[in-house]
């Protein structure tokens, strides 16, 4: 029963219940996506290596670079991350890497955005990006020659959502090998070339862990702040829907803020060179709270009945219910019935 019903409020269980990466393989995903798109060789790959540690085989390896005049990743492809010792439904990352394009004909940003979006229509449907970042390498003179990149609102809206532009960021790298002339030419090209799409432009002047984090950190706290209304919004559901006495909502809420106030901690510590990880303070506090949410669970599960959930179904629920929600409820009931 527990099982099926946390697909009902999938956000609220995945919160409060410790779990395991096996969350990443559902169907559904509730986690925050940040993709990347650029000219090959602009360091896509290394900028998920910095930031997580690993995927060190995804990056172009030495003897690839300047022999080959393919892109070294091949296909587009999702890497999940979590901090350290935290479980990957608290803190749900998805990196999606793409192949670089050469800006030969129909082989430039705009291609790209269409193959990443027919990527996630197929492979995450429903999945919108909460980051969206254009790597390109100030090193290479392509820009100069080009005219000013126009961004197609309806892709971008389809890729990012509404407000798409906050969610998007020109990321420029190998800045360390330019002197101080041709930095100032490449900054003036860069501002001319980005213009038209109304969004930040960064510099990852010193590859790494930190730099790369506190590129990420505005743009995943944006997210996080998404998640908690949408938190926010299942659990009212959950009391509508389910007639969820209200001790056990405030409850389920208290711990949510906790767990949301913890996590919003620990991620605005992500990127300082001291705080790799947790501390042992967190991980205490973070097994406590997990340990309070197991005891919630075992108790909201006794206290819902498979009765109340036939009711959901045959009656309907409240009217505001979404019809996506009775359809999940439907397929979940046939498991059960
Ligand atoms: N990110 C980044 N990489 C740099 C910089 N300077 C040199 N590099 C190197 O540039 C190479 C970029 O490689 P990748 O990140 O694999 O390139 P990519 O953008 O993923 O390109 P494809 O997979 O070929 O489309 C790596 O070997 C980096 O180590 C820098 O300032 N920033
Ligand atoms: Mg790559």
């Amino acid at each position: 029963m527990g099982a099926g019903f946390s697909k009902l409020f999938p956000l609220i269980w995945d919160s409060i219940l410790p779990s395991d990466y096996s969350t990443y393989q559902k169907s559904f995903h509730s986690g925050i996506v940040i993709a990347l798109v650029g000219r090959s060789g602009s360091g896509m790959s290394r900028f998920i290596h910095d930031a997580t540690g690993s995927y060190e085989t995804g990056v172009t390896p030495e003897e690839w670079r300047g022999t080959n005049n393919k892109p070294y990743t091949a296909v587009i492809q999702d890497f999940g991350f979590t901090i350290p010792g935290i479980d990957y439904a608290d803190f749900p990352l998805l990196f999606i890497d793409t192949p670089g394009f050469d800006y030969a004909a129909n082989n430039d940003e705009h291609t790209a955005l269409q193959k990443l979006l027919s990527w996630l229509q197929t492979c995450k449907p429903g999945m919108k990006l909460d980051g969206l970042i254009f790597m390109h390498n100030a090193n290479a003179d392509e820009l100069q020659s080009r005219s000013p990149y126009v961004p197609r609102d309806k892709v971008m809206r389809e890729l990012c959502g509404e407000n798409w532009q906050g969610k998007v960021l020109f990321l420029s790298t190998h800045w360390h090998s330019l002197d101080h002339e041709h930095k100032k030419s490449k900054e003036a090209a860069i501002r001319k070339y980005w213009s038209h799409a109304n969004s930040k432009t960064e510099r990852y002047d010193i590859p790494g862990y930190e730099s790369a984090w506190n590129i990420l950190k505005p743009l995943i706290q944006k997210a996080t702040a998404a998640r908690e209304q949408r938190l926010e919004a299942e659990l009212k559901d959950l009391k509508i829907q389910v007639g969820l006495e209200d001790g056990v909502c405030d409850r389920i809420r208290d711990i949510l803020d906790k767990k949301m106030s913890f996590m919003r901690r620990v991620t605005t510590n992500l990127g300082t060179l001291t705080t790799q990880s947790l501390t042992d303070a967190e991980k205490l506090e973070y097994v406590r709270l997990n340990e309070k949410a197991r005891k919630l669970w075992e108790e909201v599960e006794h206290e819902i009945s498979g009765v109340e959930l036939e009711r959901l179904l045959t009656v309907g629920g409240n009217q505001e219910s979404s019809d996506e929600t009775i359809k999940v409820a439907y397929v979940i009931f046939s498991v059960y019935s």
